[in-house]
């Protein structure tokens, strides 16, 4: 069941749910209108064009102003469900809970539900898709002030639960803790672009960083369940990132462990904290030390009451990867277990085809697994909250919107799901494509192309590829399949 093999098509659930998704600076633009305040996205774009591919995202999509015509598009694909997130500083332009909030912010998002809801589409709404207000970084620098930023990020998370939360049914508090960890605080290529060189403390900030947003999480949990739930009766959880990790010798038991391990630190960081209301995996505290912060006995209880109300497991998953366990002594501030990952194993086997981005390859042996592994140890319902592929060659037009690379990723990906779910019991409620529409892709700029909408950025013209009627069709015949 690889990559090689042809997709069958096979069924998923008649009540499995499908969508698409995207992330307010992907796709908004609207920079200056309605009143909006800076993030660090806006900053770090503008003063660091080097490291954005020479590219922001003021206009991106223009779907701040295009918005009605985006969801009459998505709604002749048939799709279920919608995901985007709130733009913080659209919303709370300064971003801190004595700061104004923005009618004119409210606004734009009130008009976005309403317009899902009467195309019968469910808007699925992610609170943090990485753009900190950057009023918010001036202040406290973010994320590295706990208490600070916990405070404000409650209180803007109640402004949204008390203005949207009457039509909305389904809450994602962050998108990615990982990665805005890891490559936001440490490797700095995602804003607000700490790293090494800019001589910031990359041994214990991105640690930090990763306590700050599981406390968030589960104080606005319990703000939700208490204050909300009750009358508006929606559900709330987190997404998580993560690849597969195959053992790059699998002869070797250190590889082996090594790939476990690194899953651990991927996913378990928050996976266990935040889903099994425990204290990090021990294999973290034994390897970071007082790397690590601690939890005290009253956020540890936090986190063991807040476990049981995450309704879902958020999974954005993309690829697979090999990992190596070096022997070599680590730097002093490696954040893998001193663990190598790449697209080749020891026999020199490729994990699967390359995409148009490097660490992404089609490998849906290894979704499948994750899926198993996820499940085992959270036992939660699973929805696919992101996954996708940008395909080479998509510069040309017409390679770009006659997309059989990408048709074929999401069938065996789908594939990979059914199995799952029917030979292995793991239980899958839905999937949301990556993206809605190609759109500004974070460092990489506007290079690789996500969408199964086509968007010609000089004209902003949409255009469906291959994908979106594939999709349509595809999710039609293996929901009829089950029935
Ligand atoms: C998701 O991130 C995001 O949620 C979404 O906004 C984004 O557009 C989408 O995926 C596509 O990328 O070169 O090995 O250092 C996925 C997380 C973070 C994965 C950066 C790839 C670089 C890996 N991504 N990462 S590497």
């Amino acid at each position: 069941a690889g990559y090689h093999e042809r997709v069958q098509e096979l069924p998923l659930p008649s009540n499995f749910s499908w969508g698409t998704a995207t992330a307010a600076y992907q796709v908004e633009g609207g920079a200056d209108q309605g009143g909006k305040g800076k993030s660090i996205w806006d900053t770090f774009s503008h003063l660091q064009p080097s490291r954005t591919n020479g590219e922001h995202a003021d206009v991106a999509c223009d779907h701040y102003n295009r918005m009605p015509e985006d969801v009459d598009l998505m709604s002749t694909f048939d799709v279920d469900v919608y995901r985007f997130s709130l733009s913080w500083s659209r919303i709370i332009p300064f971003g801190g809970r004595k700061d104004a909030i923005s009618d004119e912010g409210i606004a734009f998002y009130d008009k976005l539900i309403n317009n899902l809801l009467e195309h019968n589409i469910e808007p699925v709404v992610t609170l943090y898709h990485w753009d900190l207000p950057q009023a918010l970084y001036d202040r406290y620098h973010g994320f590295l002030d706990t208490d600070e930023f916990r405070a404000d990020f409650i209180h803007y998370a109640r402004v949204c639960f008390s203005r949207f939360g009457d039509r909305v049914r389904k809450w994602v508090t962050f998108n990615e803790p990982y990665i805005i960890s890891i490559f936001a605080h440490l490797n700095g290529t995602l804003a607000p672009g700490h790293c090494r060189e800019q001589g910031t403390d990359t041994k214990t900030e991105p640690w930090r960083v990763g306590h700050t947003i599981i406390l968030s999480h589960a104080s606005v949990v319990q703000m939700y369940a208490s204050e909300f739930q009750p009358t508006q009766e929606g559900s709330i959880s987190i997404v998580l990132n993560g690849h597969f990790y195959e053992p790059f010798n699998p002869q070797n038991q250190a590889d082996i462990d090594a790939a476990e391990r690194r899953m651990v630190f991927y996913i378990g960081w928050f996976g266990d904290t935040i889903f099994l209301g425990q204290d990090y995996p021990i294999a973290m505290r034994e390897y970071l030390g007082t790397r690590l912060p601690t939890f005290t006995s009253e956020e540890i209880e936090l986190l063991r009451q807040t476990a049981q109300l995450n309704a879902f497991y958020g999974m954005n998953h993309y690829s697979t990867k090999y990992a190596r366990q070096l022997t070599d002594p680590p730097t002093d501030d490696d954040w893998t277990s001193n663990i190598e990952e790449g697209p080749v194993n020891s026999d020199g086997l490729e994990i699967g085809p390359a995409s148009a981005q490097q660490w992404l390859r089609v490998a849906p042996e290894g979704f499948r697994k994750l899926l198993n592994w996820v499940w085992k140890r959270y036992r939660l319902p699973v929805i696919i909250t992101e996954n996708g592929c940008p395909c080479i060659g998509e510069k040309d037009v017409q390679v770009a919107i006659n997309d059989t690379f990408r048709q074929r990723y999401f069938g065996l990906y789908l594939d990979a799901i059914s199995r799952a779910i029917y030979q292995d019991g793991v239980d899958v409620k839905g999937y949301y494509a990556w993206s809605l529409m190609d759109n500004y892709e974070w460092a990489a700029g506007y290079g690789p192309r996500y969408g199964i909408v086509h968007v010609d950025f000089e004209t902003l013209k949409r255009t469906p590829k291959g994908s979106a009627w594939y999709l349509r069709d595809s999710f039609k015949s293996r929901r009829q399949a089950s029935s």
